[in-house]
């Protein structure tokens, strides 16, 4: 029988996304003792492509935190998005309209900046160090059980952070009997490319087309990020790489413009859904990001949510350890679930706006391009999109 390797910390963060690594450095900085377990390698949490868009606030918040010096360099900022349907496209001006802009920076660049500077700093991170429980949450001193370098190890803590993403270990920790979870599928997902050709439109294009979504987006001037929409279970083998940029001539053509190609350099699909677990906390354990909540990508969101929760997060765990302040802490979950809830309606909203259901009829049409063309024709309609897109001040 291996022996038990038992470690202590004030935090023991579970997962390395964008949720945990942001907390782990939010919480070093204020001097307070993290570890931050990872099942997976350092490469393919550094490679793992996904989030492309920062509201205004979360940039802000990196610059803030000390971790913004390559994402102000390389991080393209974008003053609005084109809504394109029926082959015209339409502007949303979100500096016009909110005052506000948004910054197109890949997931892939701040979980890489985060690594960084978690390393730099020396504090705690574990790569292939897998949670397999979590104990005593319900107590003072929760512990998780995990497993690094081949043995059994245990790392007690005063306070557990579920960043675990929506298939860790930290959601289903808390009783079936507390946990209310709240989802909706789509009949649709989306099958994404990363391509070595520069964009083709200097902002984000979401377009609506009888054939399906398409998404031009981009990650720096040399590399262009499109997506469309394809069956939740699309098999990639039937997508050759020109048949996917045909589909993507066809969903985003307008009238003299053109659509360049390049080399598909990672293609995936991903299926959608919207989720949200309420409460995000039990005892001593706090659940962020996607641990708790999950948004169809269409409003570009989901990083966003989970770098807010964290945010909250880190300033109730600093005022709880440096002068035993539980107020923020007690209402965590009730804060976060205001952002996560209108977050979860605008993602719904423009999915929804957006996507052909395969069961969709003409009156499910009309309804869309209505909505489409009041975006286009109120300043109002266009006003509330683009708050929510920069992210709302107040929810
Ligand atoms: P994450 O899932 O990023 O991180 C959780 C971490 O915990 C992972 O590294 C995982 O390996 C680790 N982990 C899990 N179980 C563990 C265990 N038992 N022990 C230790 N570690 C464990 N959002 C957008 O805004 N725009 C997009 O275009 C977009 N595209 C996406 C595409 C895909 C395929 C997916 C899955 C998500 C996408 N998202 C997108 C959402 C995504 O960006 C998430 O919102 C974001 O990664 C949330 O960050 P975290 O909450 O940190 O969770
Ligand atoms: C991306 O660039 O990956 C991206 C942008 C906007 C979205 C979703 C994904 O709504």
């Amino acid at each position: 029988m291996t022996a038990v390797t038992t470690t202590r910390t004030q935090v023991g963060i579970v997962g390395a996304g964008p949720a945990g690594l942001t907390l782990g450095h939010l919480l070093h900085q204020a001097g307070i003792e993290t570890v931050i377990l990872e099942n997976r390698s350092r490469a393919y949490v550094e490679a793992r492509i996904r989030a492309g868009v920062l509201e205004h606030d979360v940039a802000a918040l990196f610059e803030q935190a000390g971790v913004g010096g390559r994402l102000r360099r390389e991080g393209l900022v974008h003053t609005g998005v084109e809504l394109q349907s029926a082959g015209e496209r339409h502007r949303i001006a979100f500096d016009e309209l909110t005052g506000r802009t948004i910054v197109v920076y890949g997931q892939t660049e701040i979980v890489k900046d985060l690594i960084a500077a978690r390393l730099e700093a020396g504090a705690p991170l574990h790569f292939e160090a897998e949670a397999v429980a979590l104990h005593d949450l319900e107590t003072e001193r929760p512990r998780i059980a995990y497993r690094y370098e081949g043995g059994p190890h245990e790392l007690a803590c005063d306070v557990v952070a579920g960043c675990d993403g929506f298939h860790g270990v930290s959601r289903p920790s808390i009783p079936s009997t507390v946990l209310r979870e709240f989802t909706r599928e789509y009949p649709y997902g989306w099958l994404g490319i990363l391509a070595a050709v520069a964009p083709s439109s200097d902002e984000l294009v979401y377009a609506h087309h009888e054939r399906g979504f398409a998404l031009l987006s981009m990650r720096s001037p040399e590399l262009s990020r499109l997506y469309l929409q394809c069956a939740p279970d699309e098999d990639l083998a039937a997508w050759p790489d020109a048949r996917i940029w045909e589909e993507l001539q066809v969903r985003l053509a307008v009238d003299g413009w053109t659509l360049h190609e390049g080399p598909v350099l990672e293609k995936g699909v991903t299926p959608m859904r919207s989720f949200v677990a309420e409460p995000m906390q039990w005892g001593r354990l706090y659940l962020a990001g996607d641990a708790a909540h999950i948004v169809p990508p269409t409003g570009a969101k989901g990083l966003n949510l989970a770098v807010r929760d964290v945010h909250l997060l880190g300033g109730a765990l600093v005022a709880w350890f440096g002068r035993g302040d539980r107020e923020l802490l007690d209402a965590y979950s009730e804060s976060c679930l205001r952002r996560v809830w209108r977050a979860e309606h605008f993602s719904w909203w423009m999915t929804t706006m957006l996507h052909r259901r395969p069961d969709g009829d003409e009156f499910d049409l009309r309804l869309q391009l209505s909505q489409l063309r009041y975006l286009q024709t109120s300043r109002v309609a266009a006003t509330s999109l683009a708050e929510n897109y920069v992210g709302i001040e107040r929810v």
